[in-house]
């Protein structure tokens, strides 16, 4: 062999070695990739359609029931690979405090903003059950519209289940001064909250709720309340007097940092994947209005949608 003959063997010998080793692309380990599945039904359909993505890409995923605020510890010790709906509001601090402590990482952001805030449907506006509603000084005046038969006489604002927000609802309504026309009450389940607002349409009572948006509710109408702005480091929690309503957030995708070295493929995926509001509405309405089981949901959105979630995974 002449010498440029034999550097061209060699070369073409490191490159078929390079194809046939897979060492041009890294492979996803088999490994599953746990997701968890929290307590309200757009992130537990959507934890079934990132699952099957991932499925789709080859990769073996399992499903966790975890605590939505325990579940930031969770990723940083690597027990559970990633988190779907990081919602700022209510999860923001943990995400980062998780974050400051090494291990978690900051996997993007949905195109959805968000709000979580307490409100009321449509018609108690529309119906001026309460006037000057959306602005939350008219809760003044009409605490006995909103009194139910437990209220012990004062108006009833339905917060979510306690390990969403703590006690940081009633911190808010004392420190605005309505605490003694106002009692809170939490939620044993989200389904709790619907099944109140369905009770209260049918019989057209006024009713306030903890809510969020994206959610099935955009669709007809729910109206949150204004509240004081809110600002970094209002709530009592973080140093302030809780005068404030919530923030208008984003929603975010959080991963264990060891990921991307694990399941590049996926984790390239997940980095892509965006929602919109529409799109996380749908989700939880094919729960929460049309009845289907969470994973029938998934199965259903995801055959539905293949011009949305491919392209994540190309
Ligand atoms: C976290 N959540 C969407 C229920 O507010």
């Amino acid at each position: 062999m002449n010498n440029f003959s034999s550097k061209f063997a060699a070369g073409l010998v490191s490159v078929l070695l390079a194809a046939g080793s897979g060492s041009v692309f890294a492979e996803d380990s088999s490994k599953p990739i746990v997701i968890p599945t929290h307590n309200w039904s757009s992130q537990v359909v959507m934890a079934y359609v990132i699952g099957g993505m991932f499925e789709s890409m080859g990769n073996n995923v399992e499903y966790v029931p975890a605590d939505s605020q325990a579940v930031y510890e969770a990723i940083r010790n690597g027990d559970i690979t990633i988190s779907h709906e990081v919602w700022q509001s209510t999860f923001g601090k943990s995400f980062y405090n998780a974050m400051a402590q090494g291990g978690v990482i900051d996997a993007g952001t949905h195109a959805a903003a968000t709000l979580e805030e307490l409100g009321v449907p449509g018609y108690v506006v529309e119906e001026n059950l309460c006037p000057g509603l959306p602005s939350w000084e008219a809760l003044e005046n009409c605490a006995e519209v909103f009194a139910t038969a437990d209220s012990g006489g004062k108006g009833r604002i339905l917060e979510g289940p306690q390990s969403w927000h703590g006690d940081e609802m009633p911190n808010r309504i004392n420190a605005l001064g309505l605490g003694d026309k106002y009692v809170v009450k939490f939620a044993g389940s989200a389904d709790a909250i619907w099944a109140e607002l369905a009770s209260a349409k049918k019989a057209g009572r006024g009713i306030i709720t903890f809510n969020w948006t994206p959610n099935f509710t955009d669709a007809d109408g729910f109206q949150f309340i204004e509240f004081p702005p809110y600002y970094d480091g209002c709530r009592i929690v973080d140093g302030g007097d809780s005068r404030c309503g919530s923030p208008k957030g984003w929603l975010k995708k959080a991963a264990n940092y060891a990921f991307p070295k694990t399941h590049p493929a996926a984790y390239t995926a997940f980095s892509k994947l965006s929602f919109t509001t529409r799109q996380i509405g749908q989700m939880a309405a094919l729960v929460d209005v049309d009845k289907m089981s969470h994973e029938d949901a998934a199965k259903a959105w995801l055959a539905a949608n293949e011009d949305v979630w491919k392209p994540f995974t190309q």
